[in-house]
């Protein structure tokens, strides 16, 4: 269907115990350029899944929205459990503000002006939390009156302020995130969790998300307008000087001499996101979103494994754009690393810190594989404890070469912990697997990464690179040789 397939050999060891060896012979396409051919599938349509995902459809997920990078939409079933939705909100379904007072008063929160415009984003400022709400409930008694402001309280990192209080459950399937798991493995006490707050006709503008990450945003109360450009789409909504259009609605865009490439737009999708619902947006679709109601949401941005490889591409492109801006004193000693401080300046990340990231998340995951190794072989001596969930995660699927994977049938529990194994436990097969898709997507970065000119030339990366390749190896080849599942 895709263009390439993997054949499976299987040998049949028990009736409920497999193993499939997977040739490499028929793999010889790149892991990337399977993601780039899965990816190029558009449907340019938005799914609504209308029930609740339990973990047993991971793959299901994985492959028609994950690795096909396709928007879509889940019911508010997957929601109706969370605490922000029953403490944050009225009967009649508006924001509960006595109880957001009370509670979370105290905090101070960053606020955006949405009608103004500074260096093509919106003017932000801190405020108290309980400012924020008075002026909130007072644009609401006037009606939303023209001659008011339209305050929207953005990126609040609420749960980093608010650890204790419970909001909400990552679900399942977005639970496979490398970017908060980096970035809590850090000491600066950042992440990508966000609370967004704001009235009726306060709006986000046009942007793609940062590092070209996913997001999934599920409103806590209100209605959303989302509107998506599929990725390729932002080229034709620049100006003749290369900026993107901050209004994707404004009247200057059918200026031909300003947006000479407009005429091309082939894709714009709009969607409307009810209270309860769940939106995920895939990696590099552009977006502007309105909030039609007085409007509360939960946000992640978030990468793994199906995307870091997009990820890796900007910020590739992005040093390109960098060299190029300050290519006039390029014969300076130290111009490589100046480009690099440029670079962490702009996008937030340098070639060094996107090492550490692929070494954090890969140690993460070896120590996983490892700890389970040492459970399932005889250097363990006691009882290790059985995983009582497993997601439905088939290995053979998702590309991963030279690795005999050992297969038994998977039970399935509404648990959102589906893909980090608990201490002390063995590891479900699907488990195993996530991790070695894992590590074999962190690998064909890091075989990219010594191919490239300029990481190459930074301080002790490329060996680095080449160590964590022969680990990740040595591992695969261990997995390979034991009878993981015993
Ligand atoms: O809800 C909004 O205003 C913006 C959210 C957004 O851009 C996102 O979740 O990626
Ligand atoms: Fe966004």
């Amino acid at each position: 269907m895709f263009g390439f397939e993997i054949q499976q050999k299987k040998n049949i060891m028990t009736a409920s115990m497999n193993v499939y060896t997977l040739e490499k012979s028929v793999l010889n396409v790149d892991c990337i350029d399977k993601k780039k051919a899965l990816r190029s599938f558009s449907h340019v349509k938005i799914d609504r899944v209308s029930h609740f995902i339990p973990p047993d459809s991971y793959s299901e997920f994985f492959e028609n929205c994950l690795l096909r990078n396709q928007p879509c939409i889940l019911s508010s079933l997957n929601t109706a459990a969370w605490k922000s939705r029953k403490d944050w909100t009225c009967p009649n379904g508006k924001p509960n503000f006595e109880f957001l007072r009370e509670t979370f008063g105290h905090a101070v929160v960053p606020v955006a002006n949405c009608k103004r415009e500074k260096y093509s984003s919106q003017p932000k400022e801190n405020k108290s939390f309980s400012d924020f709400l008075d002026y909130w409930q007072n644009y609401i008694e006037s009606d939303y009156s023209e001659n008011l402001d339209s305050f929207y309280l953005k990126d609040w990192h609420f749960s980093r302020d608010f650890p204790n209080y419970k909001a909400y459950e990552t679900p399942c399937v977005f639970t496979s995130d490398w970017l908060n798991e980096f970035w809590d493995s850090k000491a600066d006490n950042d992440d990508y969790r966000f609370v967004y707050m704001g009235p009726k006709g306060s709006w986000t503008p046009f942007h793609a998300d940062v590092f070209r990450s996913f997001s999934w945003s599920a409103n806590i109360c209100g209605r959303k307008k989302w509107i998506f450009y599929p990725p390729g789409e932002e080229e034709n909504l620049c100006n003749k000087y290369g900026h993107l259009v901050y209004n994707i609605d404004s009247a200057e865009l059918s200026d031909a001499k300003l947006y000479p490439n407009y005429s091309k737009v082939k894709s714009r999708i709009e969607v409307i996101q009810e209270a309860g619902e769940i939106i995920y947006v895939p990696s590099g679709w552009h977006h502007q979103v309105h909030n039609l109601e007085d409007t509360i949401s939960i946000n992640h941005n978030w990468l793994n494994g199906c995307n870091v490889d997009i990820c890796w591409q900007y910020i590739k492109n992005n040093l390109l754009q960098v060299q190029h801006e300050i290519a006039d004193c390029r014969e300076m000693e130290g111009w490589d690393e100046q480009c690099q401080l440029i670079l962490n300046a702009t996008v937030g990340i340098d070639y060094d810190e996107f090492l550490r990231f692929m070494e954090v998340i890969s140690e993460n995951r070896i120590n996983q594989l490892q700890n389970h190794l040492l459970l399932v072989t005889d250097q363990f001596d006691g009882e290790p404890k059985e995983q009582d969930t497993d997601i439905n995660w088939p290995l053979d699927k998702y590309f991963v070469d030279k690795i005999e994977v050992l297969k038994t049938g998977v039970s399935s529990a509404a648990d959102s912990k589906c893909l980090t194994p608990s201490g002390g436990c063995k590891m479900t097969e699907g488990q195993i697997n996530h991790c070695v898709f894992d590590l074999q997507s962190v690998k064909d970065i890091l075989h990219d990464m010594i191919l490239t000119h300029e990481f190459c030339h930074l301080n002790n990366c490329k060996n680095r690179a080449n160590d964590l390749i022969k680990t990740i190896d040595t591992l695969f080849n261990s997995i390979a040789q034991t009878n993981c599942m015993h």
